[in-house]
């Protein structure tokens, strides 16, 4: 069956989504965290990057999640997205991210703000200075420099290749160890701080080596994948995770380049990420929420002015080609865009960012809703996607109109 594009007025009743910023779950779109406390009780301002994508602010912001503590969040570009605010590099020269104002006192670097956060409201079951955290923390940073040894650097040979990917999965091993010392799945013998510590990086590297190097952390390691399974069952880390398209396209101009190794794996993998089908991707495990394709289109309908305006496209034309994707993506009937949308919709459909925009299954509904429909107008692919700069993607140009 095909069908005819619905109207916004149309669209728009068939989404009843709507979430609670302030009390609700875990959220990238909140400017205040309440938990329940009165607005008087916040002492505590998170500056964070506008794509909720920094992994140093997920830190914390997952921290005081996990805390319940009520805080503010305030949101500032990133070098590579635009220009910085310039009331934020009064406050911090440096434009560095996270920094957090505890009492009016600003802190920046994310382990010295999590310990002055614990020194006032306690430690997330372990303090960051625990004799059982400190070992891990640096089992931490150990994994980090060999995943950035391996993916951040061009190679001269194949062996050097190899010798990097060893040096990696070598810490992975030792990973997989300290994983196997407590009977459950976390670090330490309940989930803690160290877990926190743990996330950010972890989920970045199961991203990119998947996408750089056909490489599957998630799926080859037992421990590590009962750990993400055990990550994904909170809801507090659900409202803070990335999927693997994000990641892998947000990361090169953060990390100075990621580079690609060749194998054949690869070639299937970045598919999969960047075309789909974006099902079964091992970005994420937990069972789909059933409200994902109604999120997705009160997300859409909610900026739909904005993401018409700033696509390259001409406006009506990408206004009618949206309708169609929203279309089938909520009652299932193909419905064919204007010739020459398939531009325009690859367009959008590369611009998803998780979690700024919506969660990780609201986005793969929406991705495959625009790859599908784009199919009936054609197999032209949108402008590629910067390596170097996100400028496409400066939260200047999506100011509310
Ligand atoms: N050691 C710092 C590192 C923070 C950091 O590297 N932040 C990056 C973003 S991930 C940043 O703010 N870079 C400047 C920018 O991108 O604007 C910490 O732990 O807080």
């Amino acid at each position: 069956m095909t069908a005819t594009p619905l109207s916004w007025p149309e669209l728009e009743a068939l989404t009843d989504f709507q979430i609670d910023t302030v009390n609700g779950l875990t959220n990238a779109q909140a400017q205040l965290r309440l938990f329940g406390h009165a607005e008087s009780d916040v002492r505590v301002t998170l500056y964070r990057d506008n794509h909720a994508w920094c992994p140093y602010c997920q830190k914390v912001w997952l921290w005081l999640e996990e805390k319940q503590i009520p805080y503010r969040i305030k949101k500032v570009t990133m070098f590579c997205y635009g220009k910085k605010e310039s009331w934020y590099q009064r406050m911090v020269p440096s434009g560095m991210l996270p920094a957090l104002d505890l009492d009016g006192r600003i802190i920046t670097e994310s382990d010295d703000i999590l310990i002055a956060l614990e020194r006032v409201f306690g430690p997330l079951v372990k303090g960051m200075e625990d004799p059982a955290a400190l070992p891990l923390r640096r089992l931490e940073r150990l994994l980090f420099r060999a995943w950035c040894a391996w993916l951040c650097y061009p190679v001269r040979s194949t062996r050097e290749e190899q010798r990097n990917r060893e040096q990696f999965t070598g810490v992975v091993d030792r990973v997989e160890e300290a994983l196997g010392k407590t009977p459950g799945p976390y670090f330490l013998e309940d989930f803690s701080v160290v877990d926190v510590v743990f996330t950010p990086y972890i989920e970045r590297m199961n991203a990119s080596l998947y996408y750089y190097k056909g490489y599957s952390l998630r799926e080859d390691n037992p421990r590590l994948s009962a750990w993400f399974d055990a990550m994904e069952s909170r809801l507090t880390y659900r409202g803070t995770q990335s999927d693997f398209h994000t990641h892998a396209h947000d990361l090169p101009p953060q990390m100075g380049g990621c580079y690609e190794n060749g194998e054949p794996q690869i070639l299937l993998n970045k598919a999969r990420v960047d075309s789909g089908p974006w099902a079964g991707l091992p970005d994420v495990t937990y069972p789909e929420p059933e409200n994902s394709r109604a999120e997705a289109l009160q997300r859409v309908i909610k900026h739909h002015a904005n993401i018409i305006r700033v696509n390259p496209a001409d406006d009506n034309l990408f206004d009618e080609a949206l309708r169609c994707a929203l279309t089938y993506m909520m009652t299932g009937e193909s419905c064919p865009p204007p010739t020459g949308s398939d531009v325009a919709l690859r367009y959008l459909r590369d611009r998803i960012s998780v979690p700024r925009d919506m969660s990780i299954y609201a986005a793969k509904r929406l991705r495959q809703a625009l790859e599908e429909t784009a199919a009936l107008a054609g197999d032209r692919q949108g402008p590629p996607i910067p390596t170097r700069h996100r400028r496409d993607q400066d939260p200047a140009n999506f100011v509310r109109i």
